[in-house]
């Protein structure tokens, strides 16, 4: 995760000396308006279905599809949102993949990132994302607050994501929109929906609470919503069969 983390410094430092951000604040690529994603979720199935190609507990998963035919079998099997993995070298995105996600469904997405820099939020709006996604294991509180108060200027939800107990209390005053519970361990990938269990209670109900990774069956779901999560995030499971959207039919 460190590492991750200090490549995406260089990768945004690089970013901001080829595309200055003013440049990038006036070129939405791309925008749809569609129900913010923390809603959908309140009011549909739930799942936000991943478009995922590798990652680095798994290595390759599935590089055989395009995001467009997934993003449009994941929105025909009336999945909630779509997140959209956009970091290249770990889990073999693309700012593309988004974009053409954007272009193939009217439903919200996220952008699955490590963000770290305002430049990258602004740069999530301009790729066509509704929501963004920040991991409080690798930011700061005042980061925190920084990141989601600029998506939220921008008109998009925000999905923070939480592993433990410190991260949940650092976060409770970020203007965030869902709390993202992570079942796996991004330090060591150990993956445990009972992760979710444990924290279920501690989240105020301000919050749309969601469950990340590990999910592989609707049992596990079921089990969840008795604990009061609404949103599931879904990624492997559905991305290693030949057709995600059928998957997540299921
Ligand atoms: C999906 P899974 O186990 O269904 O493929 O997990 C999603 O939760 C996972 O990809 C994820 C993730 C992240 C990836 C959760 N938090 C942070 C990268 C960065």
């Amino acid at each position: 995760l460190d590492k991750i983390i200090a490549d995406k410094h260089k990768e945004v430092e690089l970013k901001k000396s080829l595309i200055p951000v003013s440049q990038l604040e006036s070129s939405v690529l791309f925008e749809k308006k569609c129900t913010s994603l923390a809603e959908n979720i309140r009011n549909g199935s739930g799942i936000i279905a991943e478009h995922k190609r590798r990652s680095p507990s798994k290595s390759v998963i599935n590089q055989g599809l395009n995001v467009q035919d997934v993003a449009a079998g994941y929105e025909m099997a009336g999945v909630s949102g779509i997140s959209v993995l956009t970091d290249g070298k770990y889990f073999g995105g693309s700012l593309e993949d988004l974009l053409f996600a954007r272009a193939s469904v009217n439903i919200p997405i996220l952008r699955k990132e490590f963000m770290i820099d305002p430049y990258q939020v602004i740069e999530a709006k301009a790729y066509g994302a509704d929501a963004i996604l920040l991991i409080a294991a690798v930011l700061s509180e005042k980061q925190l607050n920084y990141l989601a108060d600029t998506a939220k200027e921008l008109g998009m939800d925000v999905l923070l994501e939480v592993h433990n107990q410190d991260e949940l209390q650092k976060s409770l005053e970020v203007k965030a929109d869902m709390i993202g519970v992570n079942n796996r361990n991004l330090k060591t990938f150990e993956v445990s929906i009972d992760n979710s269990k444990i924290l279920a209670d501690k989240i105020p109900d301000r919050f749309v609470k969601v469950s990340e990774s590990g999910i592989s069956n609707t049992a596990a779901i079921a089990d969840l919503k008795g604990y009061g999560y609404q949103g599931f995030l879904v990624g492997e499971n559905f991305m290693k069969t030949d057709d995600p959207g059928s998957a997540a039919k299921k």
